[in-house]
Parts: structure tokens; C-alpha cells; sequence
């Protein structure tokens, strides 16, 4: 066993379909590298709690070299005690007939109770990711849920965006999706996102360049990534789990380990008015993770009309989500 430290990682609903696909991943090394232990604290609810029992049988069949420890609990405290990073992908899914103030108001009281909670229990430094939709909006709750902690280690998912994105772009110009870097997922995790292929380079060049069919990346590219996940529903019969656990084990990396001179990566962190978008909001940005392990947004690439009025839908989105959550919970968000 490596003499590291492990660094323990907190996951709520890990008993569904994206925490299932994620668990293992991240108990064999795949997200922290090779000789750094990990520890497991798996949260769940409901009927979650006995299929979790089967989920840790299943962890204990694979004897994972890197895994020092496993606790199952349905209890916040327990679940978030000690941890070093908080992945909260357990939430409630839109039902029909359900308005959406209905979905915020009843995810809101669960995010509010995890981010009381994580502020109690984990460790001070500890770094929460939200997948549980709406991502941007619920990451918010719990963020001003958790007061005592520092809002730049809350981030919510648009990774998968930004690898729909780069994927579609590589299948465009014929390339493989490795040559194809700096896809920024500006705003909310919805059909309003804004995959911006303006800053994008594939081999190396302007995506714009390679891709001369400017037509197909403004009126094609960008709907097909913005309703990738009803694509993928229709399909499936079920929303996207492997590749939203891949971006989610994606997004702790991108976070864990500094990035590449000249890249960057799709997260999204609360504003502070970084590209004239209203702070208070959680928005898709490009994020770096510095040498010191600190991120930060990457300043001065060019917004044109296009993408200006692009962003401005997705902030405005952003805004009402803000709004009908504080109405729903009774708060200032
Ligand atoms: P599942 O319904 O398969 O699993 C959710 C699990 O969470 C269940 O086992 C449930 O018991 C548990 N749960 C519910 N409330 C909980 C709570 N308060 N505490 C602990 N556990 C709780 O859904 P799954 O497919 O895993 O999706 C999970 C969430 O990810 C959904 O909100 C979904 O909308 C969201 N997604 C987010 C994506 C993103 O890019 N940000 C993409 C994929 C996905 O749609």
C-alpha cells in the first residue's frame, strides 16, 4: 500500500447510475494517480441505502490496492466527515407535471441540508463538485448553505459539455478528439449553455480555420451540444451515466492536477463579474488549476457579437434561476 495520505472523497448518490459508474473509477487510481490512496464515504437515501450495501460488497470484491476505507451512511455528517473533496450527484429528477420552481424549491432544501452539513463535517480545504441538476443553481445553494467555507472551492459540472463538444468538432474536421483543446462551456449546464468554438483550436490552429463551414458550427455544433443529453435520453431510454461520471472524474483531475501551459478547462465557479457576466451567479467559465493547486479564470479571450449575445442567454437564464430558487426557499441566494 502507497505511504500517501488518502484523500477521501464523499459521494452522494452512489447507489444511481452516474455515483455507480464513478465509484470504481476512483477507488482504482484513475482520477489521483497510481500511488495516492483513496477513501471512500458513500451517501445515500431512501432505496439507494440497500443497493448501497451491494455497491460496497461489489468494492470489497474488487480488493482495490489504493482503497483504505469505505463507510456507507444514509447520515449528511457522517458521509461528509473528513472530506477532502464532496462530489453531489444524489438529486431529485424533474417528474411530469413538475414546474420547475417545484424541482428548485424541492433540490434547494437538500442542497441547503448537504452544504450545512459539509461545513460542519469535512475538512475546511475541502472542494465540492455539483452534477445533480439544475448543476449551476444547486452548487449556489449550497454554497451560501456552507457560509464558513471559501466559494472558490464550489464548482458545478459543464464538463461533459465540453466533452460533447470536442468530440463533435473532432468528427467535423476528421480528427481525433486529442488534437482538439480549449472548448470554454460559458454559463449554465442546460440547452442554454454556450459551446464556444470562437476560442477552440484543433492541431493547433483556429477551430474556425480548420472547420471553414462556419454555417454548420453556429446553427449545427451548437444545438447538437446544448441537447446532447436529450439525445442521449431518447436513445438510451435513461440520461447520460458513464460519460457524466467520466466528466465528473474529468473535472476532480483538471482540478487536482495543474493544467497545461495554454489550456484550459470547462467548470463552473461562482462570479465575480469576470467577462461582465452579474456576479452571484455559478457560470461556465475556462478554468486553469495553477502550479499552487488554486484555479483561475482565463482572462482577455476574445468575445465577439456572436458569442456576447450567446453568453448574455445563458447569464439571463442563470439570473431566473437565482430568482425562483429564492423564491422557492424563501431566501437571498
Ligand atoms: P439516479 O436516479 O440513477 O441516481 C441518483 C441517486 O441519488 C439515487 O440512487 C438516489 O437514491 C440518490 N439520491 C437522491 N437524493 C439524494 C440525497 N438527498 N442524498 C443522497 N442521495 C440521494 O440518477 P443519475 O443518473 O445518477 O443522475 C444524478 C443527477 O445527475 C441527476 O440530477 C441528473 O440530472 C444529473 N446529471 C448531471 C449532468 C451534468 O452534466 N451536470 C449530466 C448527467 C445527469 O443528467
Amino acid at each position: 500500500m502507497a505511504s500517501k495520505n488518502p484523500i477521501r472523497v464523499a459521494v452522494t448518490g452512489a447507489a444511481g447510475n452516474i455515483g455507480y459508474a464513478a465509484i470504481f473509477r476512483l477507488a482504482s487510481g484513475a482520477v489521483f494517480g497510481p500511488d495516492q490512496p483513496v477513501a471512500l464515504n458513500l451517501i445515500e437515501v431512501g432505496p439507494g441505502l440497500n443497493a448501497l450495501a451491494g455497491v460496497v460488497m461489489e468494492l470489497q470484491d474488487c480488493a482495490f490496492p489504493l482503497l483504505t476505507d469505505v463507510v456507507a451512511t444514509g447520515d449528511l455528517d457522517e458521509g461528509f466527515k473528513d472530506a477532502d473533496w464532496c462530489l453531489l450527484i444524489g438529486a431529485v429528477p424533474r417528474k411530469e407535471g413538475m414546474e420547475r420552481k417545484d424541482l428548485l424549491g424541492i433540490n434547494g432544501k437538500i442542497f441547503i441540508g448537504q452544504g450545512q452539513a459539509i461545513a460542519r463535517s469535512a475538512k475546511k480545504s475541502v472542494k465540492v463538485l455539483v452534477v445533480g441538476n439544475p448543476c449551476n443553481t444547486n452548487c449556489l445553494i449550497a454554497l451560501r448553505a456552507a457560509a464558513s467555507l471559501p466559494p472558490e472551492n464550489f464548482f458545478a459540472m459543464t464538463r461533459l459539455d465540453e466533452n460533447r463538444a470536442k468530440s463533435q468538432l473532432a468528427a467535423k474536421a476528421g480528427v481525433h478528439n486529442s488534437a482538439v483543446k480549449n472548448v470554454a462551456i460559458w454559463g449554465n449546464h442546460s440547452s442554454t449553455q454556450y459551446p464556444d468554438f470562437t476560442n477552440a483550436t484543433i492541431g493547433g490552429k483556429a477551430a474556425t480555420a480548420v472547420i471553414t463551414d462556419h454555417a454548420w458550427l453556429k446553427e449545427v455544433f451548437i444545438p447538437e451540444v446544448q441537447k446532447r443529453g436529450a439525445a442521449v435520453i431518447k436513445a438510451r431510454g435513461a440520461s447520460s451515466a458513464a460519460s457524466a461520471a467520466n466528466a465528473a472524474l474529468d473535472t476532480l483531475r483538471n482540478l487536482h492536477v495543474p493544467t497545461a501551459a495554454g489550456e484550459w478547462h470547462a467548470v463552473a465557479v461562482l462570479s465575480k463579474g469576470d467577462y461582465g457576466i452579474s456576479p452571484g451567479i455559478i457560470f461556465g467559465y475556462p478554468v486553469r488549476t495553477k502550479a499552487d493547486g488554486t484555479w483561475e479564470i482565463v482572462q482577455g479571450l476574445p468575445v465577439d457579437a456572436f458569442s456576447r449575445e450567446k453568453i448574455g442567454i445563458t447569464e439571463k437564464e442563470l439570473l431566473e434561476e437565482r430568482a425562483t430558487a429564492s423564491e422557492a426557499l424563501g431566501l437571498k441566494l
